[in-house]
C-alpha cells in the first residue's frame, strides 16, 4: 500500500485530540492526534475543521505542515473504522510545529489490518518445528513460564538469558522498563542480562557519571544560548532532527541574540560559531556550513578514534594560555592538577595522534574557550553521541572530555552543557541490576553455550550487536536444537513442550528462544514463541527527552489482536509462574513474584516510577508528584525533571542541572579523572593493520533503527533495498565498483554485504555504512573488542572490500545524487 495519495480529509471540529509524543527519536517531538469516524470530514472554513484553519485560500509557508502519511484509517477491535491524523503540534516548544522524516510518518505505521501493518504480531505464536502458529496466552505463558521455572529450580537465574531494551519512546518507556525490570531483576533475579544495544548491563556514560556530571544535564534552549556550539561524534540534522532545526539552527543563524542578550546583558552576543568534531564529513557538516556560513563552522576531521588526544591537548592549550576557570575549579571540583598532570599533551603531538593541523586545534580553542571581547568566558554547549561513546575506549574519552568541560566551567551555566545528544527517548524505571560491575558480556556467555535460555525484548541484536555474525551463528546451532526436539512432538500439551525444551537445553546444548516484539524480526528466524506487543498509542506511555522534558502519550486506539503492552506481558509471566509456585506450595518462591496485580500500565506507572525510594529511576526522590492526570494537564510541554514541586494545578520541573553546584558525588564536587591518551585497542588494531578500509557506520536521516517499520514502507525501502555504503569514487574505481553494485566488506570476524554508493566527502580507505539494516549486516565485521566496562566500540573495524556483482535493479529504481548539501 502506497503512503501516497491525492487528498487528505481535514479534521471535523468534533474530532477526538489526543497528545502524542514522537517515540522515535530522543528529542520527543510534541503531535497530537485527531481521530474521527472513517466516513466524515471537516470542511475547509475556519469553523469548520478542527484546526481552526481557513482551507479555502492558499495556506502560508510553514503555517501547517499536515501530508499524506500523516494520515490513516484504522480499526478499533469492535470493528469500527476511524481516521487519524497525527500532527506536529506548534505550541510544543521541543519542535514547534515542525515534524521530521521519520515522527511525520507515525500514522502510517498505525496498525489497520491491511497492508504493511497486516505485517504486525496479533496472537503469540509457537513454533512447532518447521513451522509458526499462532496460539493463546494460555498456551504461551504455560511454556514460556513452564521452562523458565524448569530452569530457574534446577539451575538459578544465572541461567535466564535476557537482551532487553532499556529506554523510552516505542519498545520502552517509565512503565515497559519497570515492569519488564521488575521481573529481570526482583522477581526472577537474574544476572545474565543485557541491554537492547550492548552486550552487557551497564551505562554508557559510566565516566561522567563516576565524575559527578549526569548525562542529560541542560535544556534544548542552552542550544539557543551558546556562543559556540561543539559537537561531537554526532550527526545531529540526520539523528536528532528538530532539535537540530528548532534550537541550535536559529543561533547559527543569529536569530537568538536579542535573546541571549536579554539573559546575559553585559555579554557579547554573537550568532553561534560551529565546530565538529568527526572523521567524516557528515551531512550535518555541510548543511551547518549553509546555514551559519563556511567561516563560522570549523570542522576537526580526526583520525577515528582519537578523540582523546584532541581532548587532551585542547585541555593543555587552555591551560598554558591561561583561559582555565580558576576559581570554578578550586571551590567546585577535586582532582585538577593530577588530571592535567596525565593528560599534558602538547600541540605538536595532539596534532600528529589526530591528523588535525595545529592551526585548527588553536582556532577551536579560541572559538570555544577563549574569553570573548566583554572579557567574559564564551558559553560552550558539548553535544555528543555515538561518535565516542561507541568510540575507540568509551570510559577513557569521557573522561577526557569531561575533564576539559570542567577545565572551562562548560556545565551549570546556561548555555553550555556536556551531554549526550541522545538516542531514544529515556524511560529508566528499574530495581538494582544484581550483578556486579563490570556486568556480565551476555552474547560471549551465549557464544560459549552458556545460559539456557534467552528472551529477546524490544531488541534485535542479529542486526545490531558487535560480533554479529559469529553471534548468529551459535544462536541458530544452539536454537536448532531445541527446533528439532519440538518438531518431534506430536499431540504435545503445553506441559509436555516444557518437557521436551528441557530436555534440549539441559542436555544437548541447546537454547530456547522467545522474541517479544511488534514484528516477527531477524531474530524470530531463531526463535520458538514469540509473544506480541503493544506501541504508544495503543497503550499510554510516558518518557522524557534529551532534555529530561517528560511527557504522556495518551492511547487513542485499540493493538492489533490480543497484543498487549510489555508491562502487562511481563505481568502475566509473573503471574502465571506465581501460580505454577503456589501450586506446588512452594510459598516463598511465589513470594518473589507478588506485586504484579496490574490491571492496566497506569498500574504499572504507579507502582515503578512513582515509588520514591528503593529503585533506580530518572524519576527521582519526586517521582510521586507526577500522575498520569497531572501529565496530561502538562500536554505535548509535560514537565522537566526532576519535578520541584506541584503547585496551582501545574508541575514545576528543572531546566538546568549543577546551576547549584552540588555535583552528583559524596563532596558535591566534580571530579576530575586522569585520561591520558591510550593508542587503539590491540584488537581493533590487529584488523587495522591487516584490511584497508576503515569500516565506519551509523545511521541515515530516513531509516529508523533496525527499519522494523520502514522495510515495510515502499517510500523506506525504495530509497535504500540494501543497505547503502558510502566509499570515495576513486577507491571504487580502483576496485571496479560503481554506484548499486553490491559488495563484501570482510575481515578475520565475519563479512558484510552492501550496496555502494559512492560519495567525495568520503575520504581515501573510509567507509560509512548504515549501520542494523535487514538486508546488510555492517556489524557482521565489527570486532568483539569492548572496553572495561563492556562498551563495544562499534565505529572501530577495518576490513577489505570487493565487489560481489551488479544489480541492475537498484542502478535503474535507486537514486545515487549526493546526500549532501553543497550546492556552489
Ligand atoms: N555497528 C553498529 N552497531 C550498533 C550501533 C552503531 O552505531 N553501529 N548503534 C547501537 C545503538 S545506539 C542502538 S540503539 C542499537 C539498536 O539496536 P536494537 O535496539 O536491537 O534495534 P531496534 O530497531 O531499536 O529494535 C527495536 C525492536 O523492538 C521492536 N519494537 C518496537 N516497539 C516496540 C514495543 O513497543 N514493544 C516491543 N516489545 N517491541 C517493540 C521493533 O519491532 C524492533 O524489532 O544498535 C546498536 N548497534
Ligand atoms: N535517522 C535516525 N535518527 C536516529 C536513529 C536512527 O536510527 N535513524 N537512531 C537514534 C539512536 S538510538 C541513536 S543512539 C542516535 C545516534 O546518533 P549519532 O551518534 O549522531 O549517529 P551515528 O550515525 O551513529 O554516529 C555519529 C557520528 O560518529 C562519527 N564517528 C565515527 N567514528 C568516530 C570517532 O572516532 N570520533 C568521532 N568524534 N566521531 C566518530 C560518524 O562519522 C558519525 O557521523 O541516533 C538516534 N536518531
Ligand atoms: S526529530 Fe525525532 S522525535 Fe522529532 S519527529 Fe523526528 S524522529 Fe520524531
Ligand atoms: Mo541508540
Amino acid at each position: 500500500m502506497s503512503q501516497f495519495k491525492d487528498r487528505v480529509p481535514l479534521p471535523p471540529t468534533d474530532a477526538d485530540r489526543t497528545n502524542m509524543t514522537c517515540h522515535f527519536c530522543i528529542v520527543g517531538c510534541g503531535y497530537h492526534v485527531y481521530k474521527w469516524p472513517e466516513n466524515r470530514e471537516g470542511g475547509r472554513a475556519p469553523s469548520e475543521n478542527a484546526l481552526g484553519m481557513d482551507f479555502r485560500r492558499q495556506i502560508g509557508p510553514q503555517q501547517i505542515i499536515m501530508t499524506p502519511p500523516m494520515h490513516n484509517v484504522i480499526a478499533d477491535r469492535d470493528g469500527r473504522r476511524w481516521n487519524i491524523m497525527i500532527l506536529p503540534d506548534k505550541e510544543c516548544s521541543v519542535n514547534q510545529g515542525l515534524s521530521s522524516t521519520r515522527g511525520g510518518q507515525m500514522a502510517s505505521v498505525m496498525y489497520n489490518g491491511q497492508g504493511a501493518s497486516r505485517q504486525r504480531l496479533s496472537y503469540p505464536m509457537l513454533f512447532t518445528g518447521d513451522d509458526w502458529v499462532e496460539t493463546d496466552w494460555a498456551t504461551a505463558l504455560a511454556v514460556y513460564a513452564g521452562v523458565t521455572k524448569r530452569i530457574l529450580d534446577e539451575h538459578g537465574p544465572e541461567s535466564l538469558a535476557f537482551n532487553a531494551f532499556d529506554h523510552g519512546g516505542a519498545g520502552g518507556g517509565f512503565e515497559n522498563t519497570w515492569g519488564s525490570g521488575k521481573l529481570m531483576f526482583s522477581a526472577l533475579r537474574t544476572p545474565l542480562t543485557r541491554i537492547h544495544n550492548r552486550p552487557a548491563y551497564n551505562s554508557e556514560c559510566h565516566a561522567t557519571r563516576d565524575m559527578g556530571i549526569g548525562e542529560l544535564n541542560n535544556s534544548y534552549e542552552d542550544s539557543e544560548l551558546a556562543d559556540t556550539l561543539l559537537f561531537i561524534g554526532a550527526n545531529g540534522y540526520e539523528t536528532q532532527t528538530n532539535y537540530f532545526l528548532a534550537h541550535a539552527m536559529p543561533n547559527m543563524r543569529g536569530e537568538t541574540i536579542a535573546k541571549k542578550k536579554k539573559w546575559f546583558p553585559d555579554e557579547t552576543a554573537e550568532k553561534a560559531r560551529v565546530i565538529f568534531v568527526d572523521p567524516r564529513r557528515s551531512l550535518t557538516v555541510s548543511v551547518a556550513e549553509h546555514i551559519a556560513g563556511k567561516e563560522n563552522v570549523l570542522h576537526l576531521a580526526i583520525a577515528p578514534g582519537t578523540d582523546t588526544a584532541l581532548f587532551n591537548g585542547l585541555m593543555t592549550y587552555v591551560v598554558d594560555q591561561d583561559w582555565h576557570h580558576e576559581k570554578f575549579i578550586n571551590e567546585h571540583t577535586s582532582g585538577f592538577e593530577e588530571a592535567l598532570a596525565a593528560n599534558r599533551m602538547s600541540l605538536a603531538e595532539c596534532s600528529r595522534i589526530t591528523g588535525v593541523p595545529e592551526a585548527h586545534i588553536v582556532k577551536a580553542a579560541e572559538w570555544a574557550y577563549k574569553p570573548k571581547a566583554s572579557g567574559h568566558y564564551p558559553r560552550t554547549m558539548h553535544g555528543y553521541e555515538k561518535g565516542i561513546i561507541w568510540g575507540n575506549d568509551n570510559y577513557r574519552i569521557q573522561a577526557a572530555l569531561v575533564d576539559l568541560v570542567l577545565t572551562t566551567e562548560n556545565v551549570g551555566r546556561r548555555g553550555t552543557g556536556v551531554v549526550r545528544m541522545g538516542g531514544h527517548q529515556e524511560g529508566y524505571a528499574r530495581p538494582p541490576y544484581p550483578g556486579a560491575r563490570p556486568a556480565i558480556y551476555v552474547d560471549d556467555e551465549i557464544i560459549k553455550g552458556n545460559g539456557r535460555m534467552l528472551t529477546v525484548w524490544a531488541c534485535n541484536a542479529f542486526q545490531s550487536t558487535l560480533n554479529a555474525e559469529q553471534y548468529r551463528e551459535a544462536v541458530y546451532r544452539r536454537s536448532n536444537i531445541v527446533r528439532e526436539t519440538v518438531a518431534r512432538a506430536r499431540g504435545a500439551t503445553a506441559e509436555d513442550l516444557v518437557d521436551l525444551i528441557y530436555d534440549a537445553v539441559e542436555n544437548r546444548g541447546g537454547l530456547f528462544v522467545t522474541n517479544i516484539d511488534l514484528y516477527r524480526t531477524k531474530f524470530s528466524d531463531a526463535a520458538h514463541l514469540l509473544l506480541p506487543a503493544a506501541h504508544p498509542g495503543e497503550m499510554n506511555l510516558t518518557s522524557m527527552n534529551g532534555e529530561r522534558r517528560m511527557r504522556l502519550t495518551e492511547r487513542f486506539m485499540d493493538p492489533p489482536g490480543a497484543a498487549k503492552p510489555d508491562c502487562l506481558i511481563a505481568a502475566d509471566i509473573a503471574n502465571t509462574l506465581k501460580a505454577l509456585y503456589e501450586a506446588e506450595g512452594n510459598a516463598e518462591m511465589a513470594a518473589r513474584f507478588d506485586g504484579f496485580d496490574w490491571k492496566t500500565e497506569e498500574d504499572a506507572f504507579n507502582d515503578g516510577f512513582r515509588r520514591p525510594q528503593g529503585i533506580d529511576s530518572q524519576g527521582g526522590a519526586t517521582g510521586d508528584l507526577v500522575t498520569y492526570e497531572r501529565l496530561r494537564a502538562m500536554g505535548n510541554n509535560g514537565v522537566q525533571l526532576p519535578v520541584k514541586e506541584y503547585k496551582d494545578g501545574r508541575l514545576i520541573g528543572t531546566e538546568m542541572i549543577y546551576a547549584d553546584y552540588r555535583f552528583d558525588t559524596d563532596d558535591g564536587k566534580a571530579r576530575f579523572m586522569p585520561a591520558p591518551w591510550n593508542g587503539m585497542p590491540q584488537t581493533v588494531e590487529s584488523q587495522r593493520e591487516k584490511y584497508r578500509f576503515w569500516v565506519n557506520n551509523g545511521r541515515t536521516n530516513h531509516i529508523w533503527q533496525s527499519a522494523y517499520h520502514d522495510r515495510l514502507l515502499a517510500f523506506r525501502r525504495d530509497r535504500f533495498p540494501m543497505s547503502p555504503l558510502e566509499m570515495n569514487p576513486e577507491d571504487a574505481k580502483e576496485l571496479g565498483i560503481e554506484a548499486g553494485d553490491i559488495v563484501e566488506l570482510h575481515n578475520d570476524y565475519g563479512s558484510a554485504f552492501a550496496m555502494a554508493y559512492p560519495e567525495p566527502d568520503i575520504g581515501r580507505g573510509q567507509l560509512f555504512m548504515m549501520f542494523g539494516y535487514d538486508n546488510g549486516v555492517v556489524g557482521d565485521v565489527v570486532t568483539p573488542w569492548t572496553d572495561r566496562n563492556l562498551i563495544p566500540y562499534y565505529k572501530g573495524t577495518w576490513a577489505d572490500m570487493r565487489k560481489v556483482g551488479t544489480m541492475r535493479d537498484y542502478q535503474r529504481t535507486v537514486s545515487f545524487k549526493r546526500r549532501r548539501f553543497d550546492l556552489a
